[in-house]
């Protein structure tokens, strides 16, 4: 077994390239001959956490559902990357605490706001300021931090390419693939 399974925990705004980044990086880590899933919002709020909404209870859930599942994953020997704003440091850290310092990396994912709202590929900044969308996280809800990120990747000054470039390069110095 050649390579490690561990979580790639993406956090940060609405629009600021989890998913690009985690979905391209996917696919560098398959051309490397590594297995790895992409957890977000499209295949894990749709289905398992269908129930679940925006408020800070239900962020809580949803992060620690997919925390749960995400460490089955890397029970059976997958690199899971996982795309979700999870704002509140708390949750990540008891994801963290889920799985094992060695198996959770976290990779904020930043870009500020004003770049999110200027991107809004869904409209939903624009929403948010109509107060249409409550609890909007940048505009009406909390975005915290990572105090202590193991990876930071800055979208507003790198491309998706950039990014995907320095996450591997990261992740071989660490030895991990
Ligand atoms: C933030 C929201 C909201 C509110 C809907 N706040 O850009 P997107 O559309 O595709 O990603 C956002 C996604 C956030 O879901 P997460 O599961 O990642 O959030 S959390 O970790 O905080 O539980 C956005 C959309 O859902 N969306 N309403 N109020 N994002």
């Amino acid at each position: 077994n050649k390579h490690q399974s561990f979580i790639l925990w993406f956090t940060g705004l609405s629009a600021s390239g989890k998913s690009s980044v985690a979905n391209a990086f996917a696919r560098t880590l398959f051309d490397r001959g590594a297995q790895s899933f992409v957890l977000d919002g499209d295949n894990v709020r749709h289905g398992l956490n269908s129930d679940l909404g925006f408020g800070e209870e239900d962020r809580k859930e949803n992060i620690r559902r997919i925390g749960e599942v995400s460490k089955l994953f890397v029970e059976s020997g997958q690199i899971v990357l996982t795309a979700f704003i999870s704002p509140y440091r708390a949750d990540r850290d008891l994801v963290r605490s889920l799985v094992g310092e060695n198996e959770f990396l976290e990779v904020y994912v930043k870009c500020s706001v004003e770049e999110c709202e200027k991107r809004d590929p869904k409209g939903l900044y624009k929403k948010a300021r109509n107060e249409e969308i409550k609890n909007f996280t940048g505009i009406s809800a909390p975005y915290e931090e990572p105090l202590h990120p193991e990876i930071i990747l800055d979208t507003e000054k790198h491309s998706v390419e950039e990014c995907v470039k320095q996450l591997t390069k990261a992740l071989i110095e660490r030895g991990l693939i």
